[in-house]
């Protein structure tokens, strides 16, 4: 069997430390994709010399022609702008949803059977533009948000019980960043519920307070310790464990940005919400009962995202 094809839309950061995930995990061939192609063919030709050490044939390549994504399994699109000091969100919302457009366009005519991973930001409502202008099937095209987010969320949960981030589960809803929701009841040390280490003394509620807020900043903690640019290892990490769980059909329970069709009493947008992905893509979305305390904080995320998105049907591109 041929191996798969995995175009990664933006050779950035995130794209560049994509690709290296897909060769040292053999998950398949990379195409880079970039308004640069010499820095796409760059990474693609450094990180393939790679392979001879670390024992990986995936071929890749650098191109800035959409022509050579023709057939991809995958596409994993991170190409847009980051935002800079001065710009408001809604300047990073204009300029990154004509980069959506413009890459659906380009998914759309060469590879429309593709499964599309969008990390792009914002990232909610641009998975929302990239679904509507690819015309490409709901299931087929998510965002990256919750992995990330529910994985910052377990480190630091781990890092206070002092054990292995193996055994901390984590559960988040809601928006990316800011309104991210986490269900501390869902979230577990080897499935002992985070209130039920609070009544065991393991921890407290303020500290367990002060780790959501500090999930919900974690973003923004990288970029300030950067100083340029936002985080790319946990983003790409938790990006490839969504593409695995589509190319190894594994089924895995994972947060993800989805079409919502009635679920959680919501129509027609994206939102981070539990989900199956296996080889049908978000094959079942599972919608939990919320308390009231979670389902106001969780419609208030998504209020948050239908601003979004009414501010970007305004702008007609
Ligand atoms: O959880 C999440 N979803 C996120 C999202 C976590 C971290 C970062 N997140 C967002 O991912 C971030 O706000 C950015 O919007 C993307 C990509 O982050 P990255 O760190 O990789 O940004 P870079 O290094 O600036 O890379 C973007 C690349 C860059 O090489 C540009 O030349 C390219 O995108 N680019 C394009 N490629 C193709 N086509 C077009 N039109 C284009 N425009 C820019």
């Amino acid at each position: 069997m041929a191996r798969k094809k995995i175009a990664l839309i933006g050779a950035g950061n995130i794209g560049g430390t994509l690709a290296h995930l897909i060769g040292l995990k053999e998950l398949g061939d990379v195409v880079l994709f970039d308004v640069f192609p010499g820095v796409a063919a760059g990474k693609a030709l450094d990180i393939m010399q790679s392979g001879p050490v670390d024992g990986f044939d995936s071929a890749m390549s650098g191109t800035n022609d959409y022509a050579a994504i023709a057939g991809a399994d995958v596409v994993i699109v991170t190409a847009g702008f980051p935002r800079m000091p001065g710009m408001s969100r809604d300047d990073l919302l204009t300029k990154n949803a004509g980069v959506i457009a413009q890459v659906a366009e380009g998914i759309k005519t060469h590879c429309p059977d593709a499964f599309v991973i969008c990390i792009t930001n914002p990232l909610d409502v641009m998975v929302w533009v990239m679904q509507q202008k690819s015309g490409l099937p709901a299931h087929k095209v998510i965002g990256m948000a919750g992995v990330l987010d529910s994985s910052r969320f377990r480190l630091f949960l781990a890092q206070e019980f002092n054990v292995s981030v193996e055994d901390v589960t984590a559960f988040v809803l809601g928006g990316h960043g800011d309104t991210m929701v986490p269900l501390t009841r869902y979230s577990t040390v080897a499935g002992i519920p985070v209130p039920d280490l609070i009544k065991m003394g393991w921890t407290t509620q303020e500290k367990i307070d002060a780790i959501v807020a500090r999930t919900a900043n974690g973003g923004g903690e990288i970029v300030k310790l950067l100083e340029k640019g936002s985080a790319f290892y946990a983003p790409a990490a938790s990006a490839i464990a969504m593409a695995e769980a589509y190319l190894l059909d594994k089924k895995r329970v994972l947060p993800a940005a989805v079409m919502l069709n009635g679920e959680y009493g919501l129509k027609d947008f994206y939102v981070g919400v539990p989900v199956v992905i296996g080889a049908g893509g978000a094959e079942r979305i599972v919608e939990v009962q919320f308390t009231a305390e979670e389902k106001a904080a969780f419609d208030k995320s998504c209020d948050a995202v239908k601003k979004l998105i009414e501010d970007f049907k305004k702008l007609g591109v």
